[in-house]
C-alpha cells in the first residue's frame, strides 16, 4: 500500500512515474513538524534496521549515523563523510513496524538515523515543499519492490557492457588506447571496453576530439570495434567558454546556459578553464545538449560516462576575487598575525562552494528556479538529456550510459559508478555494502572503480577487488593520473588476472539473466542476506555477504593477506570455486559458520539449496561468447529459468527470451 502526502508546493522531479491520489491527514508513522521547514520524527525500536539511501557511506544498515542528500564532488570517502555524489532519499524501516518512505525533495535533506539520539529517526529539510510517499507491505523486500514499481523500469545497458572495461585518467593518444587493447589481446585477457577520460578531447571541450592525437577518429573507433572493443568517452557537464566553439556559441545564443540573477551566464572554472553550465532542467536545453552526443554516435561510439555533473565547480570568478583579497591581506599582514589556517580555508573553500550554488538559476517552463533549490537534480537531468537523445538517435538500440551524480529517476536513463574511491581495502568493503542499497533505489547497472581510483593499488588488492567485480554489472578498472599504474600488465603474473576476468565471462549467461530479470520485474540483483532470510537473527546482521539474483550468495575476501574468510550459511549450500587451472570445484556445506579458503587467483560463490546456475566457456569479449553450450552447476534435479536476448535491441517482452534449464 502506497500513500502520498504533499507539503507546500513540491517541485516536480519526475522521480516517480506512477500517479497517486493525495492522502489527507498525516502519515501513520512518526510525527511531522512544519514550524521550521520540514521535520519528521519517528521513534525506532531497539532492533529496527534501516535500509536504503542508495549511494551513501557506511553500511547496509544505515542506523547510527547522519546522511545528507547534497550531491557533492568529494573524492575522500572516509567514514565521516555525510554526502557523496548522489541523492537517493528512500529509506525502509524494518523491525517492530516495517515501512518505507521516499522524500521527493530536490535540495539538501538530512537523515539523522539514530545518531543524535539512538532511538530517533529525524528527517529534515529547510523548506517544507516536498512529496512524501509512505509504503507499507509484508517485508522490507516487498516494500522495496513496490517502490521500484513506482519509479519505473531501471536502465538496461547493451550486453557488451557486461564485459570487462579498462580505464585510466591520462590515456590521451590513439597509441595509448591501442597499447591497452594490444596488451589485453596479446595476453588473452578479456576486454570489451576502453574508457576515454578527458584527455581525448580538444582542450576539454565537450563533443570535440583532439585531432593531433586522433587524425581519423571514426576509423579508430571502427578499428577497435573490429577487435570487439568499444571506446567509451567521458562527457563533462561544463561547456568551455571559447569564441567560435559551436556549443558555447549556440548555448549562449539560445539561452541554454544557467544564468545569474542579472541575466548574464553563470561562469565557473572546471577542467576546460571557465565554463558555462547547460540548463539541463530546461527541456529545450536538454534536447539541444542531448543531440550533441550525435557527434560521437555518428562516428560509431556506443557508450558514454557523464562526469562532473553535481555540478563540480573548481571556483567562480566571484569566489576567486574574494580569495585573492584574502591572499592580499595575508601577504600584507605581519608574520605574527598571519593566519595560515584562515587562508587555507578560504582557498580550500573555493571548490563546490555553497554560495556559488545560490548564484545561478534554471529556466523551467518559463519559471526561474534558483539552483540550490533543485541542486540534486542536475546530474540526473544531464544523463536524461543523453537518454532522451538516444531514443531519438536509434530508438531500438541500447547505449551504454552511466553517470557520477544522480537522483532517483535517473535510474531510468543510466547507471552510475561510485566515483573517486581509493586503493584501500576499506573501500572494497564499502563497494560491497553499497551495492544492495543502490539496487533498492533503482540503480542496477553500477559498480566502483576496481582497484581504487586514487592512491596506489597493490597487486593483491586489485585481484581481490576484481574477484568481487566479477559480480558487479559494471566491471571497470579505473585509476587516477599520477597513481601507480593499475592495468593488469603493470603487475606480475598475468595468468591470475586472465583467470579472474575469464570467470566473469563464464558467468555472463547467469549474471546477465539475473540482471535482466531484476530490471524487467522491478526486482533486486544484489540483496542483503536479510531480504532472503528475514527470520535468521544472524543472517539479518551480516553486511559482508550478499545475495545475487535468486540462486547465489557471495562472500568476497576483502582483507589483505587473508587466505580465505569466515562465512555464515543460513542454510545448506554448495560452495563453488573456480580454480586457477580452469577446473570448477563444488562442495556441499552445512548450515552454520565455516572458514572458506579462497586463494588470490580464485573466484568463489555459493549456490543456494535446491538451485543451479549455468556457466559457459570463457571468451575474450562478450561478442565471442558461445552461450549455446552451457554447463549447469549446483544441485542435481534442479531447474533454472534463463533469460537471454540479442543484447543489442529492446525486445524484452518476447516470451522466447526465456528458457528452462535443468541440472
Ligand atoms: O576532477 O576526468 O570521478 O573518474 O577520472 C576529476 C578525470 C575529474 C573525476 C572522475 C574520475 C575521472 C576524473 N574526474
Amino acid at each position: 500500500m502506497i500513500r502520498k502526502y504533499n507539503y507546500g508546493t513540491p517541485f516536480e522531479t519526475e522521480a516517480i512515474v506512477k500517479k497517486f491520489e493525495l492522502s489527507s491527514g498525516s502519515p501513520e508513522f512518526g510525527t511531522i513538524d512544519l514550524s521550521e521547514g520540514f521535520c519528521l520524527e519517528y521513534l525506532m525500536d531497539e532492533m529496527d534496521i534501516v535500509y536504503g539511501l542508495g549511494e551513501a557511506n557506511r553500511g547496509i544498515n544505515k542506523r547510527g549515523y547522519i546522511y545528507v542528500s547534497n550531491n557533492t564532488d568529494d573524492a575522500i570517502h572516509t567514514e565521516d563523510k555525510q554526502s557523496l555524489y548522489g541523492s537517493h532519499n528512500f529509506i525502509i524501516l524494518s523491525g517492530k513496524e516495517t515501512f518505507g518512505m521516499f522524500f521527493d525533495y530536490p535540495s539538501r535533506i538530512t537523515f539523522d538515523i539514530g545518531f543524535t539520539h539512538h532511538s530517533k529517526l529525524t528527517v529534515s529539510c529547510e523548506e517544507a515543499n516536498l512529496s512524501l510517499y509512505v509504503i507499507t507491505g509484508d517485508s522490507a523486500y516487498d516494500i522495496v519492490k513496490q517502490f521500484r514499481s513506482m519509479i519505473g523500469r531501471s536502465y538496461i545497458p547493451p550486453k557488451f557492457a557486461f564485459g570487462f572495461g579498462q580505464s585510466r585518467w591520462g590515456y590521451a593518444t590513439k597509441e595509448d588506447f591501442e597499447k591497452v587493447a594490444r596488451e589485453h589481446r596479446e595476453q588473452h585477457i578479456p576486454l570489451d571496453m576502453i574508457y576515454m577520460d578527458i584527455d581525448y578531447m580538444d582542450s576539454y571541450k565537450d563533443f570535440s576530439v583532439n585531432e593531433d592525437n586522433f587524425p581519423d577518429f571514426k576509423a579508430f573507433i571502427s578499428e577497435m570495434k573490429q577487435q570487439n572493443i568499444r571506446m567509451i568517452p567521458i562527457i563533462d557537464a561544463g561547456v568551455k567558454i571559447e569564441k567560435d566553439y559551436d556549443i558555447y556559441e549556440e548555448g549562449v545564443e539560445k539561452g541554454f546556459f544557467c544564468k545569474k540573477e542579472d541575466g548574464s551566464e553563470f561562469t565557473a572554472a572546471v577542467w576546460p578553464g571557465y565554463t558555462h553550465m547547460p540548463d539541463f532542467l530546461n527541456q529545450e536545453a536538454r534536447t539541444w545538449f542531448g543531440d550533441k552526443y550525435r557527434f560521437l554516435t555518428e562516428q560509431g561510439v556506443e557508450g558514454f560516462w557523464n562526469d562532473m555533473n553535481e555540478p563540480a565547480l573548481f571556483h567562480t570568478p566571484e569566489g576567486l576575487k574574494r580569495a585573492k583579497e584574502a591572499a592580499r591581506e595575508f601577504i600584507q599582514e605581519e608574520d605574527e598575525k598571519c593566519s595560515v589556517w584562515g587562508l587555507n580555508s578560504v582557498l580550500g573553500g573555493l571548490a563546490n562552494n555553497p554560495e556559488d550554488y545560490k548564484n545561478f538559476y534554471h529556466n523551467i517552463d518559463g519559471q526561474r528556479v534558483r539552483h540550490d533549490k533543485v541542486h540534486n537534480l542536475y546530474g540526473y537531468n544531464m544523463t536524461r538529456a543523453a537518454g532522451e537523445a538516444f531514443e531519438r538517435i536509434d530508438p531500438d538500440k541500447r547505449f551504454l550510459m552511466f553517470s557520477r551524480s544522480s537522483y532517483i529517476g535517473m535510474h531510468r536513463y543510466g547507471g552510475i559508478w561510485t566515483g573517486d574511491n581509493k586503493s584501500w581495502w576499506s573501500h572494497l568493503l564499502l563497494n560491497i555494502k553499497m551495492m544492495p542499497s543502490l539496487n533498492m533505489c533503482g540503480f542496477l547497472y553500477s559498480g566502483a572503480d576496481i582497484g581504487g581510483f586514487s592512491e596506489n593499488a597493490s597487486r593483491d588488492l586489485l585481484l581481490r577487488w576484481l574477484a568481487f567485480g566479477v559480480f558487479t554489472p559494471l566491471m571497470r578498472n579505473h585509476s587516477a593520473a599520477g597513481t601507480r599504474e593499475q592495468e593488469f600488465y603493470q603487475f606480475e603474473g598475468a595468468e591470475d588476472f586472465r583467470h579472474i576476468i575469464g570467470v566473469r565471462y563464464r558467468l555472463i549467461p547467469y549474471l546477465y539473466s539475473e540482471f535482466m530479470k531484476a530490471a524487467l520485474q522491478d526486482d533486486l540483483y544484489f540483496k542483503p542476506m536479510a531480504f532472503e532470510y528475514p527470520e535468521d537473527k544472524i543472517a539479518t546482521q551480516i553486511e559482508d555477504q550478499l545475495m545475487l539474483g535468486n540462486e547465489i550468495m557471495l562472500a568476497p575476501v576483502y582483507t589483505q593477506n587473508a587466505t580465505g574468510r569466515f562465512v555464515y550459511l543460513p542454510e545448506e549450500m554448495i560452495f563453488v570455486t573456480f580454480k586457477s587451472d580452469g577446473s570448477i570445484e563444488e562442495k556441499r556445506m552445512e548450515k552454520g559458520s565455516h572458514f572458506i579458503p579462497v586463494s588470490l587467483n580464485e573466484v568463489s560463490l555459493f549456490i543456494r539449496k535446491g538451485k543451479c546456475i549455468p556457466v559457459c566457456q570463457t571468451a575474450e569479449s562478450v561478442d565471442e561468447l558461445d552461450t549455446t553450450k552451457l554447463t549447469m552447476l549446483g544441485y542435481e534435479n534442479s531447474e533454472y529459468l534463463l533469460y537471454e536476448d540479442d543484447g543489442v535491441h529492446k525486445d524484452y517482452e518476447n516470451p522466447g527470451n526465456y528458457q528452462e534449464m535443468k541440472k
